[in-house]
């Protein structure tokens, strides 16, 4: 059998989530203009991983669903994904000018017009989410845009970067720290393999372990995250690193060394590759996910 290669599997789905996206925003030239521009700058002007809509498929044909029929919501998790990312660059927040290798939309545009591409892109996420899935319930879809609103808002990344803003110019414990990881970034990411195992058609346990999965893999992902911010090449990562030593923010790294942090990192890969313990090849692109977490560049 061949290895699965994970590289070929990435830029297939990639390419899958970026053309579906290019179909549903409009048109620079279509009104209102500057708003579509702002919208296309961030959401397709300098690429990005594509990791949560990646998921949501990955996670989705690991218990037999079909790419086809989950692909709207899993642009809709790379809708709220760039959203907060546009916010996030704002000066109120972390006041960056380079995203994802191209300057952030506020620098493109200006301060109003990214606020606007964010909220629109925010409330699109819900419109495409509502998209009727064949052979599923729409109670079964409710569920899960209520899911999504909820990880996405107030108990879930939301939530999660006011503690991030409040753990600022103080010192926080690990347990604290671990907790807005848990929010800002964890969230989303475990709600793409959740919703994508239950609109897959999982079963109980597979929707329970598919979860765990993407509780570890978000922590996981968050802490490679603070690493990469430490050691990470600006060329690489499309943005600026040094960016929680800049704003006296806590991190994984400042808080117990480097080598500790790339060991929890290892740790919480385990736990996710445990989770998947009980599944088929199908899960194979997610194993690989996770296991290439280790070496992230950017
Ligand atoms: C503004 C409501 C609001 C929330 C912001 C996601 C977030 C919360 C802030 C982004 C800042 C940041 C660097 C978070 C750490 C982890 C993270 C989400 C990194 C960016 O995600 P990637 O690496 O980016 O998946 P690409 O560009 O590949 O999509």
């Amino acid at each position: 059998m061949t290895p699965f290669e994970l590289h070929v599997y990435l830029d297939d789905r990639k390419l899958l989530v970026e053309k579906h996206l290019e179909s549903l925003i409009p048109s620079g030239q279509k009104p209102p203009q500057r708003l579509n521009a702002a919208i296309r700058h961030s959401l397709l002007g300098g690429g990005g991983k594509r990791l949560r809509p990646i998921l949501v498929l990955a996670s989705a044909e690991a218990v037999g669903g079909r790419v086809a029929d989950l692909l709207p919501f899993a642009c809709a998790m790379e809708c709220i994904h760039t959203y907060s990312l546009i916010h996030d660059d704002l000066p109120a927040m972390d006041d960056d000018d380079l995203r994802r290798g191209v300057p952030t939309c506020h620098k493109a545009f200006d301060e109003a017009t990214a606020i606007l591409a964010g909220d629109a892109l925010l409330t699109f996420a819900f419109e495409l989410a509502s998209t009727p899935i064949a052979g599923r319930s729409d109670g079964a879809v409710l569920a899960m845009i209520a899911q999504l609103a909820r990880d996405a808002g107030i108990h879930g990344m939301v939530g999660g970067q006011m503690l991030d803003i409040q753990g600022e110019n103080r010192e926080i414990t690990l347990a604290e720290l671990q907790n807005i990881h848990i929010h800002k970034t964890g969230a989303l990411i475990r709600a793409a393999c959740l919703i994508g195992a239950t609109l897959g058609g999982a079963d109980e346990t597979a929707i329970r372990h598919l979860n765990r999965y993407g509780e570890a893999f978000g922590l996981a992902f968050q802490i490679t995250d603070d690493i990469l911010d430490v050691v990470g090449d600006k060329r690489i990562m499309g943005k600026s690193p040094g960016n929680d030593q800049k704003k006296n923010k806590a991190s994984y790294p400042a808080l117990m060394g480097l080598p500790q942090a790339r060991q929890e990192a290892r740790n919480m890969v385990d736990e996710a590759m445990e989770a998947l313990s009980s599944f088929p090849s199908a899960a194979d692109p997610l194993r690989a996910l996770a296991s290439q977490l280790l070496d992230r560049t950017h």
